[in-house]
């Protein structure tokens, strides 16, 4: 007879309190039974090295991995977030369901594969080609929880309300007219939307005001009294000339508005907030909201470097996303975070807090509690713990990267010198969906992107 594994084991293991090492767990129902430090591994346990609780991904919008790298020719005049957009609107014209399908479950095994173990996908493709509405508001909706539940990944899913082209209510354009809703449109979405994630076990549903451009003062308000405790998204502050915008219409920054105008706290996480003078970067940071820095993504597009040191003196807590998806690698963004911090600084070990701390450890850390404070994870339920869930990164500790190291000087090894080759498993729910650093459905999942991009692209 087959013997199911009674329990994992690994040498080592990052848990809230700390490092432990020889750690054995049970498993109930997706969730940490029991977790045991200075333990001796079971016939019939599974070992592995070392464990990580998996990170959140705390911003992207799945479709564009789809056009990953076709925005890289220059263009007639000066090329920027501007004109990528342009070719993002282009991108996006055809592209159905089953188009959002195929290519969301692509993204999500290779979130899995590099230790994104939850994506928040900020959702805006809402309607059909012709901006009308498909029968069921949630299609799209449906199309990602499809996407997730096929490859296992956890899903917050925060729909996107957008109303508007500019500051002012300006009209939306043409190629904005997918992303379309009134307040009682997007009230019938969410419905629907909490219907579409009913069959995912650990979903959570969240709300998006797409940015202080898309949305009315009035529209704001109304999308916060509907969120009510859920997670609320914004893009904002992420180019100059949202900022110079936001001051021609209201005499106030972008975040300074925000702050000033909404309720920001905890259940909030602002996306980018790149441009911030100092009083606005110390008043986020107090305001208990995350910000959401997706640092490959703003290097690609040109946004600018978010002040980081002011931002962690003052307790602003952070998480990272992959945004555009134009490349996902989750040790990368937290690299590609201190490595912009040096380069502007010239400086070494800028994020890690004091004396003694590991930059490696300090990203890590700190991205796994602000992306799941940020996704809507029940406050606590994030690492390693009994009554968890069992969503467990293992890394590959025989990649040269981490010889001879343990504790953070894994984390650092993982970040800065091994990057994505050196996870080795995944698990979501006690499920192992990555092995050696593959997903189990790659192959299928891969030969359907390529088949519906092939047809996209004609
Ligand atoms: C988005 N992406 O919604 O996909 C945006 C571009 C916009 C980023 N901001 C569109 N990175 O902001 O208007
Ligand atoms: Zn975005």
């Amino acid at each position: 007879m087959h013997t199911v594994p009674t329990g994992l084991f690994f040498d080592e293991a990052l848990l809230p309190g700390g490092w432990a090492r020889n750690l054995r767990l049970t498993l109930h129902d997706g969730r940490i039974a029991t977790l045991e430090t200075g333990a001796t591994p079971l016939p019939g346990d599974e070992r592995h090295g070392c464990a990580l609780p998996g990170l959140p991904n705390l911003h992207s919008h799945a479709f564009q991995r789809g056009m990953a790298g076709l925005a890289e020719w220059r263009g007639d005049g000066a090329d920027s977030f501007w004109t990528w957009r342009e070719i993002m609107y282009r991108f996006v014209r055809a592209m159905t369901p089953h188009d959002v399908q195929a290519i969301t479950a692509m993204a999500c095994v290779e979130m899995l594969e590099t230790g994104f173990t939850r994506l928040g996908e900020f959702h805006y493709l809402h309607h059909a080609p012709d901006g009308q509405p498909y029968a069921d508001p949630a299609e799209m909706a449906g199309a990602i929880a499809a996407a997730a539940q096929e490859t296992g990944i956890a899903l917050t899913l925060l729909p996107v309300f957008y109303a508007h082209a500019g500051f002012g209510g300006t009209p939306p354009g043409d190629g904005q007219k997918r992303f379309l809703h009134d307040i009682d449109g997007f009230a019938r979405l969410l419905d629907a939307s909490a219907r579409a994630l009913s069959a995912l076990p650990d979903a959570v549903l969240g709300l998006a005001p797409h940015s202080l451009r898309a949305v009315t003062p009035e529209e704001l308000r109304a999308l916060e009294q509907l969120a009510g405790n859920r997670p609320i998204h914004i893009h904002i502050a992420e180019q100059m000339r949202e900022v110079e915008d936001c001051l021609a219409w209201s005499g106030a920054r972008p975040v300074e508005w925000l702050l000033a105008n909404a309720p920001v706290d905890e259940r909030w996480c602002l996306v980018h907030a790149t441009h911030m003078t100092g009083s606005e970067t110390l008043a986020l940071a107090r305001s208990g909201a995350v910000a959401g820095l997706c640092p490959i993504t703003e290097a690609n597009l040109g946004d600018g470097v978010f002040p980081a040191a002011p931002f962690l003196d003052a307790g602003g807590r952070f998480g990272i996303g992959s945004d555009s998806n134009v490349l996902i690698d989750a040790s990368e963004e937290l690299r590609l975070l201190e490595y912009g911090q040096r380069l502007v600084s010239r400086a070494r070990n800028v994020m890690a807090r004091g004396a003694g701390q590991s930059s490696g450890g300090t990203l890590y850390r700190g991205a796994l509690a602000g992306g799941a404070q940020a996704l809507g994870v029940q406050a606590g339920l994030a690492g390693l713990a009994v009554g968890h869930g069992a969503d467990i990164v293992s890394l590959d500790t025989a990649h040269p990267a981490m010889a001879a190291r343990a504790g953070d000087a894994r984390l650092d090894a993982l970040v800065f010198a091994g990057g994505r080759d050196a996870i080795d498993c995944v698990w979501r729910r006690g499920e192992k969906l990555v092995t050696s650093g593959r997903h189990r459905h790659r192959r299928a999942v891969q030969e359907r992107f390529v088949k519906t991009l092939e047809r996209l692209l004609a």
